[in-house]
Formats: structure tokens, C-alpha cells, sequence
């Protein structure tokens, strides 16, 4: 039941990281809309802390919530409300990170972005409001230390603070009734979804109380959800236990999607059954997330071909609900957006060549990345892989009769078995700067238009 995102069949989300409202707005009209994305998901919406280290300021402010209130460092609740319109007026939605599990750090006290004060240590959040007995206590949480610390015990998890975080007990009618008050006002302004923050810190039941208030979204039917839980098969905690609450993310396939770009026939087994990944149908799938591009042991834009490679192949390929990532540049893991002199964030701007300039990376505008969401969207009836092929080199492979798909890591020039009906398509990677020409046996000789590009895709869909 909260499966469906709500965007006319499209199957691709863009997390536009620590971008301001205007410029999300701005990014539907001028790019996501024509391209075919699904939506947005945008950092979290709500009043937060300002922590200023170093004459910057960290991102992570954002996941230490002072209230409910539309004022964040992305924009006001006037700018949300437009960049919902403007996005939904081009056929994209907007999906919000909510994080629910925690307020502020303790030993934290102060002003929020929206005014209200706080104070962890008292458990005091008069901005939605919470007071004490809206708090997991001392008694709930098992750990010596009353941090999460064990992530064999579940009681520890759940019921202890994540990172010094104070810990909201969604276990009462009040809590929930307040968090659903926050996300009904999302769905009044027309989000369409939300992305889950540390749902593995919530009880399944308390998530499941929670959004049996949330309502359905006018135009019928439940909202997106998406709960962050990571699980690599050694914890307490199953990622599982959130399948009826939404799709939930599959950490595991960044690490496998990493592998597979340097080994091509491993990439088949990406779904990796063995380990014991979710099902394509709850699992929520991504080459990177803002939290794993700065742990390690995935790919992110530092890896340029290796990471187009890897991100070219999820939309391509036939598992999970896929997002794609739009970073900022950074050389260290705290490093906040780009900011001006006050250290506001700094706007987007537009290269000629398309590209992202005042230190956005905008992977989401590179062509194999970018112009495979119209890819996905077409291909996402059929759930089959057929002719896999990785001769000299180069992986290859078709989506039934509705698409085809090819990438090397330098040129090529292959003779391939495109599955496809006999036509002139045009190369969706190089917005058409070729044609491609399937005989009626389906063959045809597949040629990237830019080698440093080394990546084909064709769709049967009529314009193409
Ligand atoms: C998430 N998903 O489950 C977010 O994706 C992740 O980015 C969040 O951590 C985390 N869960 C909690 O929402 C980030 C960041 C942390 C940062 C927290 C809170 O990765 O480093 O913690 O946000 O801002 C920071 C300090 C940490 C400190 C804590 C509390 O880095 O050292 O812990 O604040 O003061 C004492
Ligand atoms: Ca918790």
C-alpha cells in the first residue's frame, strides 16, 4: 500500500542534497521534467539546529530536529509550497527525508532555524511541542552508556540515543498524533512520499502507528515510503521487518554494484539471494547515499567512468526502486554545501555545457546517468533480462522487446543481439546525436557517440 510514488509510472528519484528550494524548483522546470524523473527527495524540511564549526556549517545539522516547523536551511515553508507546485506542474514529486526517530543532540540547547528554543538535556522542544514524556528513558534503554551501542540487541537500537540524539518514544498516541500532524501538513502542501530516517531506531509497530495517521494523498491513494534501514545480514535488526511500512533501502546492492563494474558477469548477480538481499519489490536501491559516499566502500562521483558505469547499470537493470545521487563537491566528511560569505547555501548555477557550476556536482545531469531515467520508465514493465552479454569487455543486454542497453569502459565497436524489433533508434545516452539500426534478425553494431561516454541505450517507445 506504500509502494506507489505517485508519478504518473516514473521510476526514478533524484536526491538533490542540501539544495535550496528555489533552485529544486528551478531544476524541475529547466531538466527533471523533460528527462523523466520520477521526483525529488530533498534534505529534511523542518526546523533544525545551526551548528557553525569552522567557519562552516556541517550538513548533519539537518539530523538533529528542533520542531516541525517549514523553516530550514533549504528555504521557508512559502518556497517549499512553490517548488511543490512548480516541480508537480512538469510531472515531478517531491519526497521528504523526515526524521523521526530523534531530536537534538544532548548537551545542546539554543535556537532553531525557525526561532524555537530547545534544550536536549531537558528533553524540552516547546516548538512542536515535546516534553519529557515524549522520550525513551533511562530504564527503556539497556546500554551502560545510554547510546546505542549494541546492534545484536534490539531494545538497545531502538530504545537507546543514536549518537547522543535525545530518543522520541513513538509508543504513545500523543508522539504519534504530533509526527503525523507533520507529515499531513507535507501532504496538504502536495508532497507525494517520505524518506525514513534511521527506521531501524523506531519500533515497526510505532512506525506502523504513525503512519496509520498519515492520510491519503488527495488525489487518492497512501504516500511513498521509504525506510532507511541498513542490514548486511548481521544484526538484530531485519530489514524485512519494515516491508509492510514501505520499500525499504538495500545497502548491500551499493557494495555488489561496486564489485560487478570491474568483474561484468558478476553484475548479473547484483540481486544477491545468498546474502540474503530483499526482494526486488521492497527493495529501495542506489549506487551511493550522502552517508555512504562519506564512510567508504562504495562508489561516488570521485570515481568518474567507474561510477557512471555503475550508475548507468541500476537504471538499466531490473531490481529495486532506484534513486540516483546530486552531491556538492567535499573533501571532508563534515563539509556543508557551498556557501556564501554568511554562510548561506549558494545557489545552482548552469554551465553551457549543462554541467553544475558554484560547486555542485550534479551527477544527475551526466548523460549516462541523466538520460537513462526515460530508459528505466520505459523498460519497467517487463522484469526481464535477455541476451547478457560481456564479450570483449563490453556488457550488453535487452529489457524484453522494449529496450536495449550497452557500456564498456573505454569505446567500442560491437556487433550485438539487441532483442529489439527491426528500426532506427535513436541513442537516448548522446540525446540522439545517433541512430542505431536493428536488421530484422535484431542485430545491430553498437557504437558509443563520445567515447568518454562509453555507454548505448535505445527504447522501442514511438518518438525514439
Ligand atoms: C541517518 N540515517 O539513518 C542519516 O542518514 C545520517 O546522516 C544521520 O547522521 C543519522 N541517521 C541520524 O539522523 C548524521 C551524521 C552524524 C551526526 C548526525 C546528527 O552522520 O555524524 O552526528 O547526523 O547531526 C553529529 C556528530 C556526532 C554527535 C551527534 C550528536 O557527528 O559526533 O554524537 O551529532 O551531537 C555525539
Ligand atoms: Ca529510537
Amino acid at each position: 500500500p506504500y509502494h506507489d510514488p505517485h508519478c504518473g509510472g516514473r521510476q526514478v528519484i533524484v536526491h538533490l542534497f542540501e539544495w535550496k528550494w528555489t533552485d529544486i524548483a528551478a531544476e524541475c522546470e529547466r531538466y527533471l521534467g523533460s528527462k523523466g524523473f520520477c521526483g525529488v527527495q530533498v534534505s529534511p524540511a523542518n526546523e533544525h539546529r545551526v551548528i557553525v564549526q569552522g567557519g562552516d556549517r556541517p550538513w548533519w545539522e539537518r539530523y538533529q530536529p528542533v520542531s516541525y516547523k517549514l523553516v530550514s536551511r533549504s528555504g521557508d515553508e512559502a518556497q517549499f509550497q512553490d517548488m511543490v507546485n512548480r516541480c508537480r506542474k512538469v510531472g515531478v514529486r517531491i519526497y521528504v527525508d523526515v526524521v523521526l526517530n530523534h531530536m537534538a543532540g544532548l548537551g545542546q540547547s539554543g535556537t532553531g532555524t525557525a526561532g524555537s528554543e530547545f534544550n536536549s538535556d531537558q528533553r524540552s522542544f516547546p516548538g512542536v511541542p515535546f516534553g519529557p514524556n515524549d522520550f525513551h528513558t533511562r530504564s527503556d534503554c539497556p546500554s551502560a552508556s545510554g547510546d546505542v551501542d549494541n546492534f545484536q540487541d534490539s531494545e538497545n537500537v531502538r530504545n537507546c540515543n543514536l549518537l547522543g540524539l535525545v530518543d522520541i518514544n513513538g509508543g504513545t498516541d500523543y508522539v504519534r498524533g504530533k509526527q503525523a500532524d507533520f507529515l499531513n501538513h507535507l501532504i496538504d502542501l502536495g508532497v507525494a512520499g517520505f524518506r525514513c530516517d534511521a527506521s531501524k531506531h523506531i519500533w515497526p509497530g510505532d512506525m506502523a502507528g504513525i503512519q496509520s495517521k498519515v492520510k491519503d494523498l488527495p488525489e487518492g491513494g497512501r504516500p511513498f515510503f521509504y525506510h532507511e534501514v541498513s542490514d548486511f545480514n548481521n544484526e538484530a535488526i531485519q530489514g524485512s521487518e519494515y516491508f509492510g511500512e514501505g520499500y525499504v533501502t538495500e545497502f548491500r546492492y551499493s557494495v555488489k554494484v561496486k564489485d560487478g563494474v570491474d568483474n561484468l558477469d558478476q553484475l548479473l548477480y547484483v540481486y544477491d539471494q545468498g546474502w540474503n538481499m530483499s526482494p526486488s519489490k521492497h527493495a529501495f536501491v542506489y549506487v551511493d547515499n550522502h552517508d555512504t559516499q562519506r564512510n567508504g566502500g562504495v562508489l561516488t562521483y570521485k570515481d568518474g567512468a567507474r561510477y557512471k558505469r555503475a550508475q548507468a547499470f541500476t537504471l538499466a537493470y531490473n531490481y529495486g526502486f532506484t534513486r540516483v545521487m546530486s552531491s556538492y563537491y567535499f573533501n571532508s566528511n563534515d563539509q556543508g554545501p557551498p556557501h556564501n560569505g554568511d554562510l548561506s547555501t549558494k545557489d545552482v548555477t548552469i554551465n553551457a555545457d549543462g554541467s553544475c557550476g558554484n560547486g555542485w556536482v550534479c551527477e544527475h545531469r551526466w548523460k549516462p546517468i541523466g538520460n537513462m531515467a526515460r530508459f528505466r520508465n520505459f523498460v519497467s514493465s517487463t522484469d526481464h533480462v535477455d541476451n547478457w552479454n560481456t564479450a570483449n569487455g563490453v556488457l550488453s543486454f535487452n529489457r524484453a522487446n522494449l529496450g536495449f542497453f550497452a557500456m564498456g569502459s573505454n569505446n567500442f565497436n560491437e556487433q550485438r543481439q539487441t532483442g529489439m524489433p527491426a528500426g532506427s533508434y535513436c541513442d537516448l545516452i548522446s540525446d540522439c546525436k545517433i541512430k542505431v539500426n536493428v536488421d530484422g534478425g535484431g542485430n545491430a553494431q553498437i557504437s558509443p557517440a563520445d567515447g568518454d561516454d562509453p555507454f548505448v541505450a535505445i527504447i522501442s517507445q514511438q518518438g525514439y
